[in-house]
């Protein structure tokens, strides 16, 4: 369990970078970090996330896990268990799971994870931060193409606290979970009755040099995502980028 405290930014590099500071000079966990605008939003590998100003949540939050470290990766799972149960309770948006971490609507993204290890001086840390968007006015038309917002699905952009609440509240739950004796398989469970890419999705995942097809076979005990490839084969992804190769778009 943690004990929120939340700080508040005008304007950040990043929510993430802020926290990671923060936690080297011995912040506790449950230290959150929000900002109404990053002008260097981090995706994973280098990426970049657009944080236009009140567009959006941004916020990372500090854990300092107990886990075993190979169970870390359970944490973006739930992570992204807990944002799509937020977006649901305080938007009344459905999103879809795409491994590990992407929160998507009609194929688009509506909400990207990014959690990082930092060394401080009580031990290895780890820095979640989550970007969810609210509005997408202020995005280059080249990002509409591949991102949605709440407002694009229900109308509404002014739900950014309601969110906020909705998100700390998932957050303390399923982290307890993971904690608990048997979390790890309800953490896995609570990710696969979410995520359409579980069982059956025909992919393309891209990791590191390498890129391959295949259809998703379900999940690993650590959160490595299982994919069938045409040799009937089965590879184990854990860092890689997943895309659906069979989209069905809605309206
Ligand atoms: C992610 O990376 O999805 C992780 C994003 C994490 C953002 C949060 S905001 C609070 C905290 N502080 C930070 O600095 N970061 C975290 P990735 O899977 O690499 O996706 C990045 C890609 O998504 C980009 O290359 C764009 O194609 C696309 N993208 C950029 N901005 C976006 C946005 N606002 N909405 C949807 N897609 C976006």
């Amino acid at each position: 369990m943690f004990v929120p405290q939340i700080l508040r930014f005008e304007s950040l590099p990043s929510t993430n970078l802020e926290a990671a500071r923060l936690a080297g000079q011995g912040a506790a966990e449950g230290l959150c970090v929000v900002a109404r605008e990053q002008t260097a939003g981090r995706g994973r590998l280098q990426r970049q996330w657009l944080s236009p100003k009140d567009a959006g949540l941004y916020f990372s939050i500090l854990l300092r896990p107990q886990l075993q470290q190979s169970d870390w990766p359970l944490l973006t799972l739930a992570a992204a268990v807990a944002a799509h149960d937020a977006l649901w309770d305080a938007c009344g948006v459905q999103a879809d799971i795409k491994w590990p971490n992407d929160l998507l609507v009609n194929e688009k993204k509506i909400c990207g994870i990014l959690a990082e290890t930092v060394e401080t001086p009580s031990g290895r840390a780890v820095v979640v931060g989550i970007g969810i968007n609210l509005t997408q006015h202020a995005f280059p038309a080249t990002l509409t193409l591949e991102a949605t917002s709440v407002e694009t699905v229900t109308g509404r952009s002014d739900q950014l606290e309601i969110l906020l609440a909705a998100l700390l509240a998932a957050l303390e739950k399923y982290y307890a979970m993971l904690n608990q004796p048997g979390g790890r398989v309800e953490i896995l469970e609570a990710w696969g009755e979410r995520s359409s890419y579980l069982e059956g999705k025909v992919v393309r995942v891209v990791e590191g040099g390498d890129s391959f097809v295949g259809t998703t076979r379900g999940l690993e005990c650590d959160g490595a995502l299982r994919v069938e490839t045409a040799d009937a084969k089965i590879r184990l992804v854990r860092a890689g980028d997943v895309t659906n190769l069979r989209p069905e778009l809605k309206s």
